[in-house]
């Protein structure tokens, strides 16, 4: 048996360039080309890294790669241009995929780097567990669990409501029956609907500026200056989406009601958030322990349209792709404690920024008192930590920074099992996946 790759990279002279413009200009970047399964195999990657240290860790970095007999094919350096401190370093490299991969993981675990991205390689094998490559492929992972819903669930408050009742279900067929592609359908809520909406918009208007967290006030304000957040009509989704799109380049696909963590969790990985269509029930405005959509738009929409938290969402979607059931079970753990449930300091206050405390007048309040117990957000052990889904919830995690927070977490998801990366390309929106064998 010939185990040798079938082509071998070509290796150009090992240089070290200087970019006269400093730019690092990604036409340059020359992506992949090994489509043999042996491990061996050599592999043409591209990386671009954050330093902190300027060239002393630069050295260790070139260290690595000799480690795993790599070869640097191509070096550019740049000061970072927010920090100068930190030093921007694209380099692309040949070398084993079985080596590529653990020198990924290894730099990610390193203090010294600030961030590290993969450019590129297609390599998809059939051996990965199934997972959505594009957000079309959302269409096929729509499962639907059962908790919560109001026919089934006896202290669901529209449990004995026959019109509530009625009214989900046919808010839940639209979901149903939407696919990538269409925008979101116009409801048209009744009164009172229209009036839930108001008396818990009102309480987020009182209770914000004291409470909510600066980037949720200043996009909360566009949403009003755009007519988009006002008091009397809830905002539709497809509105909603377009203005997140040219913020973030988040979209709204409709939800029926609870998904399967996986499923919610894999739609991130695209930039899409999975959002329900219908109002709680009249009796519950303050407080229900399913998403609404007054909770995914009072809630989560102001963040989504927040570059770095938005990033922050798109990672946790990126980690959860083909992971393990228990490490699905981790990242919604983080995740309930983050974007749902999250606070953050800000000037040496504790304010909100999770999406279940901002739609949440109880819960809100309560977060804040000092009834609950507050840790720092380290991801190893928030991670383990048993949430609440029913009532508020007695612990909470502050993280220092959405910038900060986000860095603990690659971190850690670098510590994770899954024997490959991926990367988002946002020109096709695929996931790609860089494979070991
Ligand atoms: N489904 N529609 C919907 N909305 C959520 O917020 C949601 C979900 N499914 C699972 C889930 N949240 C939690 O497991 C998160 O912690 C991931
Ligand atoms: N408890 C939140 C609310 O009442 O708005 C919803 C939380 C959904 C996870
Ligand atoms: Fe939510």
């Amino acid at each position: 048996i010939d185990d040798k790759p079938t082509k071998t990279a070509e290796q150009p002279p090992q240089t070290t360039e200087e970019n006269a413009d400093g730019g690092l200009t990604e036409e340059e970047v020359v992506l992949g080309n090994a489509a043999s399964e042996n491990p061996e195999a050599q592999q043409r990657a591209a990386l671009i890294l954050r330093l902190r240290e300027g060239m002393n860790s630069l050295s260790r970095v070139l260290k690595s790669v000799e480690k795993y007999q790599g070869t640097v094919c191509h070096l550019e350096t740049r000061p970072n241009q927010n920090d100068g401190n930190q030093l921007d370093v694209l380099m692309k490299i040949v070398m084993g995929r079985q080596n590529l991969l653990q020198l990924i993981k290894n730099l990610r675990q390193s203090a010294s780097l600030s961030s590290v991205s993969l450019l590129g390689d297609d390599n998809v094998s059939a051996k990965n567990p199934w997972f959505p490559r594009h957000a079309s492929d959302l269409d096929n992972c729509n499962h639907l669990m059962t908790k919560y819903e109001p026919e089934l669930d006896m202290n669901h408050p529209g449990f004995a409501d026959k019109e509530y009742r009625i009214r989900r279900k046919e808010i839940a067929e639209i979901a149903f029956g939407y696919k990538y592609g269409d925008p979101v359908p116009f409801i048209s809520y009744t009164e009172t609907e229209n009036k839930t909406w108001q008396s818990v918009f009102n309480t987020v208007l009182e209770l914000m500026p004291k409470h909510a967290c600066i980037e949720y006030r200043r996009v909360f304000k566009m949403l009003q200056d755009e007519n988009i957040f006002v008091q009397d009509r809830i905002p539709q989704l497809e509105e909603m989406s377009s203005f997140l799109r040219r913020q973030t380049g988040f979209t709204l696909r409709p939800a029926a009601g609870l998904l399967t963590a996986r499923d919610f969790l894999a739609s991130l990985a695209f930039r899409i958030f999975q959002s329900t269509q219908y109002v709680r029930h009249v009796n519950s405005p303050y407080h229900t322990p399913e998403p609404d959509c007054i909770h995914e738009l009072l809630g989560h929409m102001p963040l989504l349209a927040d570059p770095s938290f938005a990033q922050f969402s798109q990672e946790i979607g990126l980690a959860s792709l083909g992971a393990s059931d228990p490490e699905i079970e981790k990242l919604s753990t983080v995740y309930w404690f983050t974007v749902e449930f999250g606070l953050c300091k800000e000037q040496g206050a504790v304010k909100a920024y999770g999406a279940g405390l901002l739609s949440s007048y109880g819960e809100l309040l309560h977060a804040l008192s000092d009834k609950p117990e507050l840790r720092p957000f380290e991801p190893a052990s928030t991670a383990v930590q048993p949430y609440q889904d029913q009532e508020y919830q007695p612990v909470y995690y502050v993280a220092e920074s959405f910038e900060d927070a986000k860095d603990k977490f690659r971190r850690w998801v670098s510590t994770m099992s899954r024997p490959f990366e991926v990367r988002f390309n946002p020109h096709t929106g695929r996931v790609e996946v860089l494979d070991s064998v």
